[in-house]
């Protein structure tokens, strides 16, 4: 048995050995399947693509919650768009400094689903820190008036209904609810197979923010293996305001990021510069 995500139409495929299928709901967004994989633990598949396995979502959560999180002098207030599993609020809750993360995940059978099969992520769910709202997060933001101090957009690709969220109205909104030290996270695809949708989401978010730069990590599960966030702040830049003694003295511990990966993850491949030069922001 396996599970296979075609990635992207660039003749590619990956193919993940499954021991068990444990969940598999269509609900009224997407189809929702969690499996027990051979070797890279439980992995949840929304409409056929790989959301996150156990062996490395990690690297993921902890890239898009800690980049922000250390560099924002005293976030309080955390915002996560999507994110239905749990994974970057569990990551975001870490922060002693959080006093609440309010999530808005759209799709209420994900975080069913997770909290049946996938503990590790979703065990999140009964931090009272947390508050789970269901709903859409495009309309939220419009309708919200509360501010935030980071707001992490922890979305599936652009298509169907999170396409809004690769959208300008969107990060209009999310300036609006932003306080003055503002930071902004979204997720960014790889760098590989959609350099175009790259460009686009970066020059969205020069529309609104001083400081646009794409920061990258690798990971086993997603297709093309590199993967890129996107980070945008009108206050805070990501290398020069950074200070790696925040990073030792929280005695946080990691499976990926670390005080230098903070840094060098700003540092891009040739061909990301030059496709980016004109879409990254230095404030
Ligand atoms: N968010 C989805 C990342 C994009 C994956 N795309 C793909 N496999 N084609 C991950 C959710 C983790 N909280």
């Amino acid at each position: 048995m396996s599970f296979i995500e075609e990635a992207y139409k660039e003749g590619v495929t990956l193919r993940f050995a499954v021991k068990e299928k444990l969940f598999n709901q269509q609900s009224e967004f997407q189809k929702v399947e969690i499996v027990e994989s051979t070797h890279h633990g439980r992995m949840l598949f929304n409409d056929d693509c790989a959301m996150l396995s156990e062996r490395d979502e990690a690297i993921y959560h902890e890239m898009i919650a800690h980049v922000p999180l250390f560099l924002h002098p005293n976030p309080k207030r955390v915002l996560v768009i999507g994110g239905g599993d749990g994974g970057t609020a569990r990551e975001v809750l870490r922060h002693p400094n959080v006093e609440k993360c309010v999530m808005v995940e759209i799709d209420s059978v994900v975080v069913e689903g997770c909290r049946q099969f996938i503990p590790s992520t979703a065990k999140v769910f009964s931090n009272p820190r947390l508050e789970l709202i269901i709903g859409d997060g495009v309309q939220f933001m419009q309708e919200d008036q509360s501010k935030f101090d980071v707001i992490l957009v922890d979305s599936t690709d652009p298509v169907g209904f999170a396409q809004p969220l690769f959208g300008p109205e969107f990060y209009g909104n999310v300036l609006k609810r932003l306080n003055q030290n503002g930071i902004v996270v979204a997720q960014g695809e790889t760098p590989f197979y959609e350099p175009e949708s790259q460009q686009a989401l970066l020059k969205i978010l020069g529309q609104f923010f001083k400081v646009v730069k794409p920061y990258n990590f690798t990971n086993m599960t997603y297709p093309g293996g590199l993967w890129s966030f996107f980070y945008a702040s009108n206050k805070i830049h990501p290398i020069k305001d950074f200070k790696s003694a925040n990073v030792i003295a929280s005695k946080l511990d990691f499976f990926y990021y670390n005080e230098s990966i903070h840094s060098a993850a700003f540092s891009l491949p040739s061909f990301m510069k030059q496709k980016l030069y004109s879409v990254i922001k230095e404030g």
